[in-house]
Order: C-alpha cells, then structure tokens, then sequence
C-alpha cells in the first residue's frame, strides 16, 4: 500500500512539473498579450480592417499609439504595416487632425470631453474603415487600447460604432511603497521604483506599467507609501520622481505624492508644520512651486493626517479642513489637487472605531477648497474580507469624496487566494446610500452625478510588485485590471470585466472562459465565507493580519484586538452596533438606518457586523441557528475552494502549462489554508457556543491550542 502511495506521488510530481525547464507564458505580459488570434476568419475579418493602420500626428503620445499599434497587430494578426491616410482600413486621429474626419463623417466629439474617444465602421473616401477618433491624443490612446480589446476578446467589428468617456476624472493607483523598496502590504516582490538607480536607470517595465495603466484607463498613480518619507520631498528625490513622470506622460499617466504632514520640521528646518503658520504656508507653497517647475503636469498630494501615528494639523489643534486647504492653496495655482484621506481612528476619541471617520469629517462638508477630495475607504473600519459601505457616502453633498479601494490583498490571505475584488467593488459601487431618496448609489457619488461635484476619483491601492507576474499570482492581475475598468466605469458589471480579462490574459476557449469566469464570480463569497462569514471582521493575525486570530486580545489598543470585533461570549457573538449598542446606524440615511438597526431586516451578509445575537438564533435563509449557519458558511467557503482547484485542475492542457501550474500551486496553498481558517474560526468559536460541530461534517484535524501556537514573525508585507 506504502509503495503505491509513493508511486502515485511520484507520478503526481511527474505530470504537475514533467520537465525541470518551464516554458510558457509566465505572466509578465498581462493582458497584453496579442498572441495571433486563433480563429482564422475571425483573423481574416480584422485583417481587412487593421492590416493597414494609419495614426494622425506626432506627438509623444501618438508614437506610443503607433508602437502599440505595431507590436500589437503584428501579434494579432501575424503581419500589418503603417501606411498612410489613404491606404489605411484603421485611422487613428485626435484634435486637430481628426478636423477632416469629424466633418466629412458628420461626427460629433464634443460630448467625449479629454479622454473619451469613439470606435466606428465608417466609409471614407468610398472605404470601408474603422475610425477611433478623440479630442485629445490621451483619448485616441484610450480608444487604441478598446479596439485592441475588442480584437483580443474576438468581438465582431462589422458595423461597431461605440462611444465611450470615463465617469470619473481621477483614477489612481496607490502604491504604498517605502524608498527602500519594501512594500507595506505587499505580497508581490519589492516595489517596483528602484529609487536608488533612478533618475538614470529606466527599467522596461516602467514603461510596461505605463502601457498596462493606460489600457484600462488608470490615469494617476501616488508612487509612495501614505505613510509617507519626508525625503521624498527633498530634491535628490523629485529628481527621481521626475524621472518617472516623463516615462508616464505619453500613457496619460501623472504622478502624485503621499506627503507627511510634518514635512515642514522634518525636512525644512521650521519648528512649527501648523497650517496657520505664515512660515510654513510658504515652505509648501515654495515647495510645490519647485516641484512644479520640475513637472508641470504633476497631479498633487495624497495625506494620511492623524491616523495611526502619522502627523496631521490636530497636533496643532487645526481641524483636516484646515491641513487640506493650506496644501491645496501651494497646488492651486499650479493646477494640483489634494486628496486627504478620511481614513482615521483615534482610541482617545472614546468612539467606537467604525463611527469616527463619519464623525470627523461630516461636520467638514463644505469646509474644503475645491481642489481637495476626501479619500474614504469603501468600508468604514479597513478593507475587510467585507464590510457595509462607509457612511460617509452620499454625506457630504459640498465636499467631493473619493473611493478607495484596495487591491492588495493585506486581509484576504494575501497573494496565494484566488480572489477576484470585481463583484466585492460591484457591491460596494452599487449599494444604495439613500441620500437623495432611492437610487442614490455609491457609484452616483463617486462619478459626481448626485451631488455635481467638481471633481472626481476612484483610488486603488496597488497590488504591483517586482514578481516576474506583477502581482504574485496571475489571477490577481485581474484585480488591477478591474479596479481601471471601474474607476473609468462604475457602473460596468464585474462579470462582463472577468469575461473580458479571461479572454485576453488565459484564452478564448469556450470552456475556459466559462470555468474561469464563474470560479472569478464565486471567489469573493467563498472567500468571506471561509473568513469572516455572516459580518464578522477583524479577525486575523495580528500586525501582519495573516491567517485566523479570532483569539487575538493583548494588543495595546482596544480596537486592535480580534475579541474586540467578535465580541464573542457565551450568550452569543458580532458587535451591537444597533441603537442598543454603539449605534453606529445612525450615521445612515433612511431607511438603512432602520433597516440595519434591526437583526431581521439587516442583510445577513452584515449581520454580525451590526448585532450581537444568540448563538440559538434563527438564520432566517436557512433556518439554521446561528452556531450552526456560522459552522456551515466556514466549510461551504472550504468546500468552494476545493471545487476551484478541481475546476482549474480540469482545464490543464487549455491553458498555457506555465500559467495553468502557478495558478495550481497557489490553489494548493489556498486550499489548505481555508481549512486552516475554518477549522481555527470554528474551534475558536465553539468553546463559547459549548455546541457539537453539526452532523456530517469532518472534524478538525488539530485541536485549538495548536492553531492558536502557529506564528508567523516573517510575514510579508508588515508596517
Ligand atoms: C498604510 C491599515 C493597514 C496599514 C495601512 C493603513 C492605512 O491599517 O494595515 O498598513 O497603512 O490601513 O490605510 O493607512
């Protein structure tokens, strides 16, 4: 029996890796891949129409369309040339040199604004053509990368005539990213600013970064940690920064800074940073001119002010209105803007940790200059598995607010769990605030149509880093791909993105497309399921916030804690945060307020995050007792990631042998440390329950004490 056991892993080893040599596809490319397209008519069909291209202008950016364009249909289409206007089936104009065709064609462009663009089937000059036409050349980039989406994902071009304009003005990675390369929350390598060779050393995929950026329509990125180096301010480093700015300015892509608050004393000699100071106005107006004379286009601040640490114009009795204007004034003139973050807990508050942002900055609204936006984090404690949508949305009808999400995957299991953010985004985007009556959606708030605000943005904390893939595993390139296509769309559905991201980063078989798609549709759940069902949060390791630590209770705030979250006894388990507990459904608009003010009308997704119940209470969509529902979701959140790995195992052979064995490898992980998490969560959870694991499902095979004894002071990615 031994020695059978020992061949059939032998042979396992042998068919998962047959060779010690790994050719194949290793992820670096993203969704640009532009391998010829495998269906000969379909190849055809484009090749009347793309063979021959022509790009109007000669800008920098207008070279990068063309170098796209070149690489990208020389790969789609085996072979294809730039010609002239004449000659061309595709024309690519903007501004000025579009005059020719927005007249002749009777076409409008007016309502595209600086980026949008439109992709039409036309007939020039007694041709059929295909015209991507814009007002600016960002735009007719923008409208290149469609195109060639639509050609990777083999849509039918006959007769297409799409417009398309993105609904927020800035969309924005955050990297947070040390000058020392280490990446707080990063589970993907280093970061990918190598500051100790830059300015001079211009790494290829700087500018790969850039072309994936401008794909999906990312415009901005922040190149620092939020919890900021004052040195990046000095010039050693803003000639660095301006390095970077130059590669980014053809994709359309400008560059921001994360700045401490006490910049000023730290770096600047002064002995004051407070916001009313004279002296210190004029050192960030100084330093924003000098800035500015380096980089014309740069984007502006980002602030992490009071929070955790970082200092802030509280510690000069100044209120966040007042620290934001005093940047916002040195940008003003330069074009810039500043995005304060509302991202702020304070345990001498003595206010329950999910209220404070709300409280804080609520009674601001209207208290900003213009060119400031208030960046709130889609939940109101910090990126958990899941959490209700901030109060703060729809809440400040004078103050633009702007989303962040995060893409790294700091309390999702990191970089191993095959968790696709799309539907998670889609919920938060689509969720109804109630501000303005029903319909006043997340979204609406974020692409300024409730309110009319002046500006607009979307924030997605990167999850870039050096791995040869980016992103540490190829499915969760699918998470900064996302994150663009719904900053430029809030609206767009998370499984028409997964559709389109199967197609171009694995394949456009069939039955690879489904598999993947609804294994990407079904991770979010399973995975919040294996975690944190029912609402719980917060509650795992500590610090490093790897793995299950519901026992967590010895940290130096209370609201650090895992016990403070699941407030666990032997009466029940969640946090009242109903109007019999902390109450912190005030804060909502009717009819959330009450609808969430009450276990039996409060969506069972938030339950425990906004009351504590019995453990015999009654699950109304099961009918299961609470004990027994909470049991249950933690094995069907085990048992989907085992269905995964089954389903990805099944398409070895359709997909390219190196993607298909990263993708394995990370499942294998993931499996196990979903059992990891339930059996902890269940085991952990039980001794207040004092009940029997339900019937029919397998035992944990190690006792509490052992999960509770795993420590991990190496994790990656810590503060
Ligand atoms: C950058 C959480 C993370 C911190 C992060 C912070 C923030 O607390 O654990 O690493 O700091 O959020 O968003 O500022």
């Amino acid at each position: 029996m031994k020695l059978v056991l020992i061949l059939a892993g032998w042979l396992f080893a042998l068919t998962v890796q047959a060779s010690s040599i790994m050719q194949g596809e290793d992820g670096y490319r993203l969704w640009l891949k532009y391998d010829p397209i495998d269906n000969a008519d379909v190849q055809q069909a484009y090749r009347q129409h793309a063979a021959n291209w022509f790009v109007a202008g000669n800008s920098a950016t207008t070279q990068v369309i063309k170098d796209e364009l070149d690489f990208a249909l020389k790969g789609l289409l085996g072979e294809a040339s730039a010609t002239d206007a004449e000659s061309a089936g595709l024309i690519v104009a903007a501004g000025d040199n579009a005059t020719v065709y927005r007249q002749k064609l009777k076409i409008e462009t007016a309502d595209l604004g600086d980026e949008g663009y439109l992709i039409q089937q036309v007939r020039w000059q007694n041709k059929p053509r295909l015209v991507v036409l814009a007002n600016t050349d960002v735009g007719a980039l923008y409208g290149t990368f469609h195109l060639l989406r639509l050609m990777q994902t083999q849509q039918n071009l006959e007769n297409v005539a799409l417009r398309s304009a993105p609904k927020t003005q800035l969309r924005v990675l955050n990297h947070w990213d040390n000058l020392d390369r280490h990446v707080e929350r990063g589970y993907a390598g280093q970061s990918i600013w190598d500051w100790h060779k830059l300015p001079d050393y211009r790494y290829q995929r700087y500018f790969d970064y850039a072309r994936a950026n401008a794909s999906v329509g990312i415009n901005g990125t922040v190149l620092n940690n939020v919890n900021a180096d004052p040195l990046i301010l000095t010039s050693q480093y803003l000639d660095k920064v301006k390095a970077l700015a130059d590669i980014f300015r053809p994709y359309g892509i400008k560059v921001y800074l994360s700045v401490k608050f006490s910049s000023p004393q730290l770096i600047g000699g002064l002995k004051s940073s407070d916001p009313l100071d004279k002296k210190v106005q004029a050192w960030w107006k100084n330093k924003a001119d000098e800035i500015y004379q380096a980089i014309p286009d740069f984007g502006g601040f980002l602030v992490k002010a009071n929070s955790e640490g970082q200092p802030g114009p509280g510690d000069f009795g100044r209120t966040h209105a007042q620290g934001a204007n005093m940047l916002a004034q040195a940008l003003a003139p330069h074009g810039g803007v500043v995005m304060w973050r509302a991202f702020v807990y304070a345990n001498e508050k003595n206010e329950e940790r999910s209220k404070q942002a709300y409280s804080e900055f609520k009674p601001l609204d209207g208290k900003f200059d213009d060119n400031v936006l208030v960046q709130v984090k889609n939940g109101p404690i910090d990126f958990q598995p899941r959490e209700p949508v901030n109060a703060l949305f729809g809440a400040t009808p004078q103050t633009p607010l702007m989303m962040e999400f995060q893409i790294t995957m700091e309390y999702l299991g990191f970089s191993t769990h095959f968790v696709y953010l799309g539907p998670m985004y889609e919920e938060v985007l689509k969720t109804d605030t109630f501000a303005k009556g029903k319909g006043s959606t997340v979204a609406s708030v974020i692409d300024g149509e409730l309110y009319d605000y002046p500006i607009t943005g979307m924030a997605g904390v990167a999850n870039i880093g050096t791995d040869r893939n980016w992103t540490g595993h190829i499915m969760l390139q699918s998470n900064w791909y996302v994150f663009g296509r719904m900053a430029w769309n809030p609206s767009i559905s998370s499984a028409t993105v997964a559709d389109e991201w199967v197609r171009m980063t694995l394949s456009n078989d069939n039955e690879v497309v489904t598999k993947v798609k609804d294994m990407m549709m079904a991770s979010h759940e399973a995975t919040v399921n294996y975690m944190t069902p029912l609402g719980l949060h917060h509650i795992m390791g500590a610090g490093h916030h790897y793995g299950p630590a519901p026992w967590v209770d010895s940290l130096g705030r209370a609201d650090w804690n895992s016990v403070y979250y699941h407030q666990a006894n032997s009466k029940g388990i969640g946090f009242d945060r109903s109007p019999s507990g902390v109450n912190a459904v005030e804060q909502y608009f009717s009819p959330l307020k009450e609808e969430y003010a009450n276990p039996a009308t409060t969506p069972e997704k938030y339950l425990l995050w906004f009351h504590h119940l019995p453990w015999e209470y009654n699950v109304a969509s099961s009918g299961r007792t609470l004990w027994s529902e909470i049991v249950h979701r933690y094995y069907q959140g085990a048992n989907t990631v085992k269905e995964m790995a089954n389903t990805w195992d099944s398409l070895e052979g359709k997909i390219d042998p190196w993607q298909f064995h990263q993708v394995q490898m990370a499942m294998t992980i993931q499996q196990k440390e979903a059992i990891w998490w339930r059996n902890a969560c269940v085991l952990y959870f039980q001794q207040f329950a004092e009940l029997p694991i339900p019937e029919g499902l397998e035992k944990p095979e190690q006792s509490l004490e052992y999960y509770q004894s795993l420590s991990f002071p190496h994790a990656p990615g810590q503060g």
